[in-house]
């Protein structure tokens, strides 16, 4: 097996661990001169592959075998050996990917979140082999995304107007930043609930709250009778198919509160006029059907979570339903999938509870197909979300909180089902953290121990 001169905290360490992976004992040096990542002649991606291009250059510039500078070094394969010289196993890695579905949800509505942090958390995104950045970007307590559409939802829903807002180039900087790393950013625009923050700049949008037999001041989930609030929604998500370029949106649809539309006395009338009586996830439901009508026009696929699916709305085939919540998850999973749907799995990876202890074994030991039912029902499980929602997260604390608990999930989600062996997973992910740290991502400590690089 491994027969070279290193200390156990040394060991090579993957992370996610690959499908297969094969290693000697025959040893390679490494000098930048002689140093080279190359095509293999199999591959059908070569050269031309502006993507593969630049992302040899950002392990070229972030490499120690590229820099003078003696650096001790956890890179996956390439380790410092006891004389300081730069070595590599001869290894044979054959890897894929055993969900396709790979995602972090951010939110950046309960508190924005600058640039500079989302950027940073996709790197470690890809450090990870996530592949898809689940945006969460408005919500009731702020609209930081700028419309060209609708300029005044953010210009009266962001927390400030100039500050705490994505502009078009913002955006289309995050798209192409992740899309270097091979991330796909689906966007969240969350309705009919959870739309408080959209109702300062757009007037009518919400339904009014009642007290008694008059407006009380307050407003509840968008209004769903007023065709004025359909004609809405389809110029906002014709701008929004044009700035994501990702075939799927994501159109919430969580926890929608009925008490405002039932104090409501022309929600009431309406409610009897379409013969829903007192149901109103039959309202619910219709506002849904129409708003998915009117993506789908778009050509975009959507996603939803689990209410919608749960309400019976008719969803297109293609649609995928995120499951998150944590009672009778197999059960629903079950549903959904039986029901022909894909679906991906964030109820078990709600990373803003925090508790004390490594919590990370938890998300780990989670089997997202423990659920029964047959193999085609399996086949539509295509991944998972970890979720930082951002009630009590903003940027001084988003990072650490989120790596490398997120790891735990990134394996779940990459590796074979039989990667299971917490221990092993423990002194991998140790190192794993600190070669985050190493490359400026501020991931908080497993457990007690160091790393190498702080004595530096
Ligand atoms: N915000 C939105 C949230 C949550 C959801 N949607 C949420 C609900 C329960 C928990 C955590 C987060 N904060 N828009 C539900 C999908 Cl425990």
């Amino acid at each position: 097996m491994f027969s070279f001169n290193l200390k156990e905290q040394d060991e090579i360490s993957l992370w996610p661990l690959p499908q297969k992976f094969q290693s000697s004992a025959v040893a390679f040096k490494l000098s930048p001169a002689s140093f080279q990542i190359v095509h293999a002649k199999q591959s059908s991606a070569g050269p031309s592959c502006g993507l593969l291009e630049n992302a040899f250059r950002r392990y070229e510039l972030h490499s120690p075998l590229f820099t003078f500078e003696p650096v001790l070094c956890y890179k996956r394969l390439v380790y410092e050996d006891y004389y300081g010289v730069n070595k590599i196993n001869k290894t044979d890695i054959s890897d894929f990917p055993r969900f396709a579905h790979r995602g972090i949800l951010l939110d950046s509505s309960r508190h924005f979140l600058p640039l500079k942090v989302i950027l940073a958390n996709l790197e470690a995104m890809a450090m990870n082999k996530f592949n898809v950045f689940h945006w969460h970007i408005v919500d009731d307590q702020s609209f930081p995304y700028m419309s060209r559409t609708f300029p005044e939802l953010s210009q009266k829903g962001a927390y400030h107007p100039f500050t705490h807002v994505y502009t078009p180039s913002d955006v289309k900087m995050v798209i192409e930043f992740a899309r270097m790393r091979g991330i796909r950013v689906i966007p969240e625009f969350d309705t009919p609930g959870h739309t408080e923050s959209w109702g300062n700049g757009q007037l009518d949008l919400l339904t009014p709250c009642y007290s008694g037999s008059s407006p009380s001041g307050t407003f509840g989930p968008v209004n769903p009778i007023l065709n004025s609030s359909y004609d809405f929604m389809t110029q906002f998500f014709k701008e929004i198919s044009t700035v994501f370029p990702d075939a799927y949106i994501h159109l919430g649809g969580d926890e929608v509160d009925f008490r405002c539309w039932e104090s409501n006395p022309d929600i009431q009338k309406f409610m009897a006029q379409q013969g829903f009586g007192t149901d109103y996830s039959k309202l619910e439901s219709f506002y849904i059907q129409r708003l998915l009508d009117i993506v789908a026009a778009t050509k975009k696929g959507y996603m939803v979570w689990q209410e919608v699916f749960d309400n019976g709305v008719k969803l297109k085939d293609d649609t995928v339903v995120e499951v998150w919540m944590g009672n009778k998850m197999e059960e629903e999973l079950q549903n959904v999938t039986r029901a022909g749907f894909t679906t991906i799995l964030s109820a078990p990876w709600y990373l803003d509870y925090i508790s004390y202890g490594q919590d990370w074994q938890h998300y780990y030991k989670v089997e997202p197909l423990s659920f029964p039912g047959t193999d085609a029902q399996k086949k539509l499980v295509i991944g998972g979300e970890a979720c930082l929602w951002g009630e009590y997260v903003d940027a001084t604390n988003l990072t650490p909180r989120l790596w490398p608990r997120a790891s735990a999930v990134a394996e779940r989600l990459w590796s074979d089902k039989s990667v299971t062996d917490v221990g092993n997973a423990y002194n991998r992910l140790v190192q794993h953290r600190c070669r985050m740290v190493k490359r400026g991502i501020p991931a908080e400590p497993l457990f007690v121990g160091h790393c190498r690089q702080e004595y530096k």
